[in-house]
């Protein structure tokens, strides 16, 4: 349908990869948008690009660090000049720390609050000027359950997933008015490269997730390509500031005993 068709759209995808962006790009390259990949590391983009390309997918990359002001400015720059406006951005890149707050050093809190708040912040700032003066634009943020819930050990995290709602609902509240749509995504427990220490078999943590999580799952990377499409299209025009959480369920219960069917 038209108004899910992103066809001679420029979509970039920060930390795209690998992982959740990766297949969220992989949707919004399948519904037709031209995929600009970031990401910091050499061979992995390389990987990436090949992947895409496999799957008949328009990418081209480009490296550069989120959390550098200097860095993201020329990169955008770059990108705006050698592709084209950026239509749609969605800030995915973000890293995680698992370590009790007692044990955690500052710096180690920092730098998830650097690389999953202040990163995005950083991004959406040098595209949001583009998108400004051309008064048109879609921005999703990567939030989490963690935008939501706490959990032992991913404090930094958290914290950071929780100030990206409010990031995302502040830039819906400044940019509604220019045509520019400010929403989030936030995925449940999906089975990735991040979440690979905490889903093996026989982890405590495995078990837990497929109780809490009415679907009895972990997600599908896949899963998230509807909602990151939505959020990139026609279809959510009069949509600012929400955040979509795609969990399987975990928001809506409070859970279920371990032995309950
Ligand atoms: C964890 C997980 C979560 C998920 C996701 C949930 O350690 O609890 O890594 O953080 O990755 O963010 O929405």
């Amino acid at each position: 349908m038209k108004l899910f068709d992103l066809t001679g759209k420029r979509a970039l995808i920060t930390g795209g990869t690998h992982g959740l962006g990766m297949a969220m790009a992989k949707g919004l390259g399948l519904a037709g948008a031209k995929l600009i990949i970031n990401g910091h590391s050499p061979d992995k983009m390389k990987d990436a690009l090949a992947a895409y390309e496999k799957e008949g997918i328009a990418a081209t990359g480009y490296l550069f660090d989120v959390t550098s002001d200097q860095a993201v400015k020329e990169g955008i720059d770059k990108i705006e000049k050698e592709q084209g406006p950026i239509d749609i951005l969605v800030n995915n890149a973000g890293i995680i720390k698992r370590i009790p707050i007692l044990d955690m050093e500052v710096a180690d809190f920092q730098q998830v609050i650097n690389v999953d708040l202040v990163g995005p912040f950083i991004v959406s700032k040098h595209v949001g000027k583009y998108m400004v003066q051309r008064k048109a634009g879609k921005i999703i943020n990567i939030c989490s359950m963690m935008s939501e819930l706490g959990r032992n050990t991913v404090t930094a995290y958290a914290a950071a997933k929780g100030g990206l709602k409010m990031l995302t609902k502040n830039m819906a509240t400044e940019w509604a008015k220019y045509n520019i749509q400010v929403n989030g995504i936030g995925p449940g427990y999906f089975a990735t490269e991040q979440t690979a220490p905490i889903r093996v078999d026989g982890h405590p943590f495995n078990e837990f997730i497929i109780n809490r999580t009415p679907a009895a799952r972990w997600g599908d990377p896949d899963d998230l390509m509807g909602a990151a499409i939505f959020l990139s299209s026609a279809a959510s025009d009069f949509v600012n500031g929400q955040i979509i959480y795609v969990d399987g369920g975990i928001l809506a219960t409070i859970g279920k005993p371990a032995n309950e069917a």
